[in-house]
C-alpha cells in the first residue's frame, strides 16, 4: 500500500513543527460512546492523528499563564490540522476533514451535555499507534509522556496503519489518583467528569449556571452588584475564551515522560 504517501504526509507535518504523526485505519477506531466515523464522513478510509508536545506553561501556579499556553498549544494544533488537511487533498487529489480538537461539543444529553465528542482523539491516537491509556484515562504517548494533545484528519486515503503500542507504559504509580484534587480518577477506566470539573473549570457551565441562578433570585440592587463582581467578569472570560482549564494536575503530575523537552 501506498507508503510513499505516508511518508510525505509525514515530513510535510514534522516540517511544521508537529511532535509526531501516527496512521490508522478507521476500522481500528474503536470509540464505544461516540458516533460511528460513517456517520461523519461516509467514505473515509484512514485516520491521520497529530501529536503536541504541551508547553511547559502548564507547570505554572499563575493559571492564565498556564491557560495561555494551552491556548497557543490548541491555536498551533488547529493551524497544523488545517495545513495537513490542504497538503492531503492537494498532494492526492483526495478529500480530507479535520475533527474539532476539543470544542465545538454536541450539547445535548444524550452526549452528557457536552462530555462525550462526537469524534475521541484518545481513541484515534490509540488506533494510530500513538499510544496506549494511562490510569488518568490520558492516552500516554511513548516518548512525549502524558502531556500531549492530539488532533485527527480523516481521510479517503488508504494508507497502511502504524502498529499498535502494545507495552504498558504507565507505570500504575498512582501519583495522579492521589494528587487529583476532586478526587475524580478514584475508580479506575472512569473520569468523573462532575469532580474533574469543579476544580478544572470553575467558571465552565456548572459555574454559569449556578451564577444565574443566584441572580434570578437576588434583588435588583444585589444583581447590579452581581454584574460588576469578579466571578461574572471571570464566567465571561471562560465562555469567549472556550473551556478554561485551571487545573493540570493529573497531567502534570505523570513522570513518563517529564525529562522529554527534546
Ligand atoms: C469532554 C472532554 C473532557 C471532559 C470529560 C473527560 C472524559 N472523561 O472524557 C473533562 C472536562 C472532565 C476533561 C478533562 C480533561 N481533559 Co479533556 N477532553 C474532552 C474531549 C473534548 C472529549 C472526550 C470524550 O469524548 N469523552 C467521552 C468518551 C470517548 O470517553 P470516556 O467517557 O472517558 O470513556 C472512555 C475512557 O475512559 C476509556 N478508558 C479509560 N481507561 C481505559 C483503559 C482501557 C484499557 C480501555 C480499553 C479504555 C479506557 O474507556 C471509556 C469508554 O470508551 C476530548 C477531546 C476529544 N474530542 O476527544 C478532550 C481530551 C480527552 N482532554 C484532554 C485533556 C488533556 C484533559 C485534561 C488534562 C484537562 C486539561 N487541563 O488539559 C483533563 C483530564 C481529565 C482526566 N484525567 O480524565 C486531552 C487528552 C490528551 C491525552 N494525552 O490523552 C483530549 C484528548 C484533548 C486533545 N485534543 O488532546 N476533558
Amino acid at each position: 500500500m501506498n507508503e510513499g504517501a505516508k511518508d510525505k504526509i509525514k515530513n510535510f507535518a514534522l516540517n511544521l513543527g508537529v511532535e509526531d504523526v501516527g496512521f490508522g485505519a478507521v476500522s481500528a477506531y474503536n470509540s464505544p460512546l461516540s458516533p460511528k466515523i460513517e456517520t461523519i464522513f461516509p467514505k473515509a478510509k484512514s485516520l491521520v492523528v497529530l501529536a503536541f508536545r504541551e508547553l511547559s506553561n502548564c507547570e505554572s501556579e499563575n493559571k492564565r499563564i498556564a491557560m495561555g499556553g494551552r491556548l497557543d498549544s490548541m491555536e498551533f494544533a488547529r493551524s497544523c490540522i488545517y495545513k495537513v488537511s490542504r497538503f492531503i487533498e492537494k498532494e492526492f487529489d483526495t478529500k480530507a476533514m479535520s475533527t474539532p480538537l476539543s470544542y465545538p461539543l454536541n450539547m445535548k444529553p444524550e452526549n452528557r451535555f457536552g462530555l462525550i465528542a462526537d469524534f475521541s482523539q484518545r481513541h484515534a491516537a490509540i488506533a494510530a499507534g500513538l499510544g496506549n491509556w494511562g490510569r488518568h484515562n490520558l492516552v500516554i504517548h511513548p516518548r512525549l509522556g502524558s502531556r500531549v494533545i492530539f488532533s485527527t484528519i480523516l481521510t479517503e486515503l488508504e494508507l497502511p496503519p502504524d502498529p499498535p503500542v502494545t507495552e504498558d507504559l504507565c507505570i500504575h504509580c498512582n501519583i495522579c489518583v492521589e494528587i487529583c484534587p476532586g478526587h475524580a480518577l478514584d475508580e479506575e477506566r472512569k473520569t468523573d467528569e462532575f469532580k474533574c470539573m469543579k476544580y478544572s473549570q470553575p467558571y465552565g457551565l456548572g459555574g454559569n449556571i449556578k451564577f444565574w441562578m443566584k441572580f434570578i433570585t437576588s434583588s435588583p440592587e444585589e444583581q447590579k452588584q452581581m454584574m460588576i463582581s469578579p466571578d461574572y467578569m471571570s464566567l465571561y472570560q471562560a465562555a469567549f475564551i472556550g473551556f478554561e482549564y485551571h487545573c493540570f494536575k493529573c497531567y502534570l503530575s505523570c513522570p513518563v515522560g517529564r525529562e522529554q523537552n527534546q
